[in-house]
């Protein structure tokens, strides 16, 4: 289950008509920039993700995705998996 207060999200079109999701996502387990490229690199076999950019003073990340091909919780799932479980 998402915890809520782990991400902001903003709506906003892509610029094709199709809606996208942005969100801010918040790891505390972030600590260097070579934490922001594993979890870039992972997040990139997801279908309908985008990375966006990540800074490990705030340890956030900030992705776009596409709802109709993929979840947040699939997205919240493979950073758990990676090592970096949302705040919670
Ligand atoms: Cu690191």
């Amino acid at each position: 289950m998402l915890r809520r207060f782990a991400w902001q999200r903003r709506r906003r079109s892509s610029g094709r008509g199709e809606i996208v999701e942005e969100v801010t996502l918040t790891a505390p387990d972030i600590s260097c920039d070579h934490c922001i490229a594993t979890i870039r690199k992972a997040l990139s076999k997801l279908a309908g993700v985008e990375f966006l950019g990540g800074n490990p003073q705030t340890k956030q990340v900030t992705i776009r995705y596409d709802p109709l091909l993929v979840t947040l919780a699939a997205i919240e799932k493979a950073m758990e998996e990676e090592g970096y479980p949302l705040a919670g």
